[in-house]
């Protein structure tokens, strides 16, 4: 019997009625196994998790019935998101759907407990957090690399089960129609896949050149410290002396390759730690910036249920991560702070996810989501890019506004986190896509992961790789399977969003110096597009808030410009490229 267009939209909402409440259960499993690993929450959350996917497609499988029919915009937006959105499809198989959950739960439980010991099981050991501060401060470089290679210890354990998720998922892509899950996940985003793909290389053109000014000039710097043996200068640049366990941002090495006469005069590790900031206090800092642009306040759970540091009594996922429990009040973060400057920034990052929960959370919940997961990632991040001397004065953190001679060390800090970053935003989900669709194979996991960092980035790891090591694994988004395009396409958007704001509130100096802290008229129209969640295109929420519909990278050259130039100066005569 030909199926109706009365069915589909029932089939619609009774869909979104049983995956809310399937996804309600998942997620408070699911917080209660990162909040305290055990052998017993692992397993809650596995069956939890299941019973949701098995669900999940079930539904999207169904879904396909309707097809052809003549349906009203949302019954239709809603049964394309009930097959393009899930991000760990199973195969229709019971028993196959099990093994697919447990396989994520013990991935994500054996990331959160990683820890390296170096005197041996007996000695003290180094969890992620503690050997991230070493990352970010040690210039001894034979201590990073013990670092480095030590993190690097925990994720061999994974390459199996990865291997056969990968397999699992794979059979579930094709249960529901596509090639391989990267198909899958590329076809998430209101257009062709093949032209998102190309999208992508068009953004990553436009700051290129950018990141290759960097690489350039940071090269130079680290050989003057470490040495042209340990950092010659016409190789990649070695992965652990970079501040950061994945060579992902450069800021803390801002003091190795500082532009000698632009002293900002100011450290923000320095100025939280000497106001007697504690993690707490951070997160009020970021809430009270959402509130100056007329958002209100956090619910009083958000206070009682959210982790904000380390527990000494119990394992813990220590990725930050935000959550929406009900889609409605009860939003948390989770997170191991420690008071620098990172974490201040991770802070207005993750309440970005939870102010835009809250946001759409009047939709129907098959739109609680961003636009697309970039716009996620990015509102946060474009708080944060407000977070300006000016800023910091005003919040009573930072005494002295510096003049505009401290122009280029400003930027010079930021380019070290956002143009560093860009590349690695882009690579991570090019090796999963290569995974998928079978270019590389378990004996070829790790050679072409760092063909991949020297190809984008220009790093090499500082000591031989082999078939045995699975150093994607150790990077939280590929056991725990968060998509990463998500991350460079924020890299962008923040940019793009944060011209946007100063556009409107009127200002007319450099892009970097200018914070949108207490302009409600900012705040109005930014809600604007956060509350739409993913009821619309992405480029008709980008037009709410830009005025524009198309994703650009102007505004990140814009913003670096001067930094640009006067890089350009500094590597005359330098031999570049990667
Ligand atoms: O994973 C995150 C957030 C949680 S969504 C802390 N980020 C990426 C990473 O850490 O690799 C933010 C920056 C990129
Ligand atoms: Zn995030």
């Amino acid at each position: 019997m030909n199926a109706t267009v009365a069915e589909a939209v029932a089939f619609a909402d009774s869909a979104e009625t049983l995956l809310y409440d399937l996804g309600v259960k998942a997620g408070r499993a699911a917080w209660v196994q990162a909040n305290f690993i055990t052998h017993d929450t692992e397993i809650l959350a596995a069956e939890a998790n299941e019973a949701y996917v098995a669900a999940a497609v079930g539904l999207a499988t169904e879904a396909a019935r309707f097809n052809g029919l003549d349906l009203d915009y949302d019954t239709a937006r809603k049964l394309n998101a009930l097959r393009t959105s899930l991000t760990m499809p199973a195969p229709n198989d019971a028993a196959k759907t099990a093994e697919l959950s447990q396989i994520s739960a013990r991935m994500e439980s054996t990331y959160g407990r990683g820890e390296y010991c170096p005197d041996g099981a007996d000695g003290e050991c180094l969890s992620l957090p503690d050997m991230s501060q070493i990352m970010a401060q040690s210039r001894d470089a034979d201590e990073l690399l013990d670092v480095w290679t030590g993190w690097r210890t925990v994720s061999p354990a994974m390459r199996t089960d990865y291997q056969r998720f990968v397999d699992l998922m794979n059979e579930g892509a094709r249960d529901l129609g596509f090639t391989d899950v990267g198909a899958m996940w590329r076809s998430n985003y209101d257009m062709d896949p093949d032209d998102f793909a190309a999208e992508l290389d068009r953004l990553w053109g436009q700051v290129q050149p950018l990141y290759e000014g960097l690489h350039c000039y940071v090269r130079a710097g680290l050989a003057e410290e470490y040495g042209e043996d340990t950092v010659p200068l016409d190789e990649p640049l070695p992965a652990h002396l970079l501040g950061n366990m994945w060579a992902q941002q450069w800021g803390n090495i801002y003091d190795l390759v500082a532009p000698p006469t632009a002293d900002p005069g100011y450290d923000l590790t320095e100025l939280l730690v000497d106001a007697g900031y504690d993690a707490r206090r951070m997160v009020e800092t970021g809430e009270s910036f959402f509130s100056s642009l007329g958002f209100d306040p956090l619910p009083e759970t958000f206070w009682e249920r959210s982790l904000f540091t380390k527990p000494a009594d119990r394992e813990v996922v220590c990725h930050a991560s935000a959550w929406s429990m009900d889609g409605a009040d009860d939003i948390r973060i989770k997170m191991c702070t420690s008071v620098n400057a990172d974490d201040f920034e991770t802070v207005h990052h993750e309440l970005g996810h939870n102010y835009y929960q809250r946001a759409y959370k009047d939709q129907s919940p098959l739109y609680w989501d961003g636009a697309n997961g970039g716009f996620h990632e990015a509102i946060g991040d474009m708080i944060a890019l407000s977070i300006t001397p000016d800023y910091l004065q005003q919040i009573g953190l930072l005494d002295d506004v510096p003049d505009a001679s401290s122009d280029l060390g400003l930027l010079m800090k930021r380019a070290l986190d956002k143009v560093a970053f860009l590349p690695f935003g882009l690579l991570v989900d090019r090796w999963r896509w290569q995974v998928f669709d079978g270019t590389l194979t378990p004996e070829t996991y790790n050679e072409g992961w760092w063909n991949l960092r020297r190809e984008y980035q220009g790093v090499r790891p500082p000591t031989a790789r082999t078939a045995d090591h699975f150093d994607p694994g150790g990077k939280y988004h590929i056991p725990n399977n968060v998509s990463y395009t998500r991350y460079f396409i924020a890299g962008i958007l923040q940019f793009q969003f944060h011209k946007a704001a100063c556009d409107l509130a009127g200002w007319d100096g450099p892009l970097h110096r200018c914070s949108i802290y207490g302009n409600e008229e900012v705040g109005e129209r930014f809600n604007a597009m956060l509350e739409m969640g993913a009821s619309q295109p992405w480029p008709e929420a980008l037009e709410a808030f830009t005025g524009t519909s198309e994703m650009n990278g102007s505004a990140v050259v814009e913003y670096f410009a001067p930094l640009v130039e006067w890089l350009e100066e500094q590597n005359q005569g330098r031999n570049c490229g990667m």
